[in-house]
């Protein structure tokens, strides 16, 4: 499957806006695998169908998590987490895409996880800096992507664990899980 069909395929799932964020992860994605060292075509093809589930049925959605998946953890933290672990599994059944890098790239990106792959951490990134992202504090992680993957990611996470709990939201286990990992690896 090349860039244009994956697009094409993905375009049908999403509204305007969302395709354009996708476009933007694409970009930052390549970036970002160009300048750390990953897998560009596979960071290109995860960061197309990285939103590929954003807006199926949630109770679809569920019955997925509950029926096809091991890790039933995310049924517990709100609906917005819904969407990485199915992307993964309805791209491979629908799209027939059975990289298990790619795949796992797609299942972390909202969430990270501890030891996360070089390509995990790439489409995770790029999805928080996008250009068409205009989160408070975007741009301090923007500046840090220039010298450190991981940096960065410990960044985002301050950055969105910090939102979920000003808003009285439960922050996913693995999310300050994947924050503990990075932070301890750098003493
Ligand atoms: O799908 P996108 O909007 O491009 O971005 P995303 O996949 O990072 O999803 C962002 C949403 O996920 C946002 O509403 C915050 C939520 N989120 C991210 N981490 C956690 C979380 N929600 C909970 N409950 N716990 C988390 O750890
Ligand atoms: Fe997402
Ligand atoms: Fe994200
Ligand atoms: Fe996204």
């Amino acid at each position: 499957m090349n860039r244009e069909q994956a697009l094409a395929i993905v375009k049908l799932h999403l509204t305007d806006h969302r395709y354009i964020h996708t476009l933007g992860v694409v970009e930052t994605s390549i970036e970002l695998a160009n300048r750390f060292g990953a897998n560009q075509e596979k960071a290109e093809i995860a960061a197309i169908f990285h939103d590929y589930a954003k807006f199926r049925d949630k109770e679809e959605m569920k019955k997925v998590v509950q029926e096809k998946l091991v890790d039933k953890s995310f049924l517990d933290y709100g609906d917005e987490l819904l969407h990485a672990p199915c992307g993964a599994y309805f791209v491979k059944d629908e799209v027939g895409i059975d990289d298990k890098e790619i795949l796992d790239a797609i299942y972390y990106h909202t969430t990270g996880r501890p030891e996360m792959t070089l390509l995990e951490k790439v489409v995770f990134l790029a999805d928080y800096i996008e250009p068409g992202r205009k989160f408070k504090g975007v741009d301090d992680v923007r500046e840090l992507a220039k010298v450190s993957l991981d940096d960065a990611i410990i960044q985002a996470l301050e950055n969105t664990i910090g939102f979920l709990m000003k808003r009285r939201q439960r922050v996913y286990p693995d999310t300050l899980a994947t924050y503990n990992h990075l932070i301890k690896q750098k003493r």
